[in-house]
């Protein structure tokens, strides 16, 4: 059969692993690659490329992810941007045509420049907003052009700071907008892809607008989006907005707009996003369960968002976490199989709702009974509950013996 690698659809991201150098909000890089720091910017770009492919490689994954700025230098105009971005592109192309790695997203970054520290589609100024506009239309494009099977979107700039200077209501209706702008875009040039939302909560602004799948989920409503855009969610994100990343895997499924994954591993002790190797095999064990009972991951991915600690410095770490990781949500499948395929935790859910699927409870749910019905239902027949345990505690045991 297909390889793991392919049945989840791995993939590295560009910028953990080929940009970030070990910095901290405390602390310069702690680790150097040959690309950072001084020397021609498109030598540097194009030496990271052979880089990371050789990682793709080595790692065996099939796809990857990545940002504008991860892979072209941003030059000294948006003009200048573009042309760099083009002549990586035609790279990538050649690379992927050579190694059969393929695109799983691709996306704009509009969050470190300080352009948008005041916001991209949320900025006070319309020609920031502009600016970002272009920046998704060129990356979209490529995107597009090196057959991407989604598009993402993370709003990190998207919120505030203090509510004294934010019109809250205007900020939401200029974010409406700009989805509907690149969802119009990518019907215009034909991109199959998904669009997909990364929610999370804050970080780096102090309250962000797309904060959980809920929250998505209402404002992708209230504008007429709900059909169009997805969800990309991040194990990270998840615990920082008070949820597990299985509640969030299948709220999506349950709304419909279940797209992809960020697979990194948070610290409950460390409030923030530390992106972590994932390496907790009955978290991740019950988040592929909860994607499998879901109908699976579809035209999504695993995308491993993390990073090296600051002191795994040594280049042969990167390989190793990504080895390992991979490895983890490999067995992690095997797990989920074994929970589908025994079948016991399923039947314990149909029997559970089970008087939802006999006639009073379909009735109920069609719509034929009112409230006055009901009352007169329960006081002819008396209320006849049959109590019954949930037996929690024996079926989270059960997740011990899969394991
Ligand atoms: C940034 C963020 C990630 C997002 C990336 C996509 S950028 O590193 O913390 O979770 O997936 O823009
Ligand atoms: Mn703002
Ligand atoms: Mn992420
Ligand atoms: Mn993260």
């Amino acid at each position: 059969g297909k390889s793991m690698q392919e049945q989840l659809r791995f993939a590295v991201c560009y910028w953990h692993s080929f940009g970030w150098a070990g910095t901290d909000p405390f602390g310069d890089p702690s680790f150097e690659r040959p690309w950072h720091g001084a020397g021609e910017p498109m030598a540097q770009a194009l030496h990271k490329a052979d880089v990371a492919f050789d990682l793709f490689r080595l790692v065996d994954t099939p796809y990857f992810t990545f940002h504008d700025r991860d892979v072209a230098p941003e030059g000294a105009s948006l003009a200048e941007f573009h042309t760099n971005l083009r002549r990586i592109g035609e790279v990538f192309a050649r690379k992927m045509q050579d190694t059969g790695v393929r695109l799983l997203w691709g996306t704009a970054n509009l969050f470190s420049h300080r352009r948008y520290m005041a916001g991209a589609a949320t900025n006070p100024d319309p020609e920031v907003f502009s600016y970002a506009a272009a920046q998704v239309k060129n990356v979209l494009e490529l995107t597009h052009e090196l057959g991407g099977a989604n598009y993402v979107l993370w709003g990190g700039r998207e919120g505030y700071e203090t509510l004294l200077n934010t019109d809250l209501k205007r900020e939401l209706a200029q974010l409406g907008r700009f989805l509907q702008l690149v969802v119009e875009h990518k019907h215009k040039i034909g991109f199959k892809g998904q669009i997909l939302i990364e929610p999370k909560p804050a970080e780096p602004t102090k309250h962000q607008y797309d904060r959980d799948v809920a929250a998505v989920f209402g404002f992708l409503r209230e504008h007429g989006l709900e059909h169009e855009v997805k969800v990309n969610i991040e194990q990270n994100h998840a615990l920082l907005a008070g949820q597990t990343f299985e509640h969030e895997i299948a709220m999506a499924q349950a709304l419909g707009i279940f797209g992809s994954l960020d697979m990194n591993r948070g610290d409950e002790l460390l409030g923030w996003d530390t992106d972590q190797f994932p390496n907790n095999l009955p978290q991740v064990a019950l988040s592929l369960y909860e994607v499998l009972k879901g109908g699976g991951i579809g035209q999504g991915g695993l995308n491993f968002d993390a990073k090296l600690r600051r002191q795994s410095i040594d280049p042969d770490d990167l390989v190793w976490a990504h080895a390992t990781a991979m490895d983890l949500c490999a067995q992690a499948l095997l797990v989920a199989e074994r929970m589908l395929q025994d079948g016991a935790l399923q039947r314990h859910v149909q029997q559970r709702y089970a008087g939802w699927d006999g006639e009073a409870g379909r009735a109920i749910l069609n719509g034929e009974r009112s409230l006055e019905d009901l009352a007169r239902d329960v006081a002819e027949r008396g209320l006849d509950p049959r109590p019954r345990s949930a037996q929690q505690e024996r079926l989270e045991h059960l997740v011990n013996s899969y394991l």
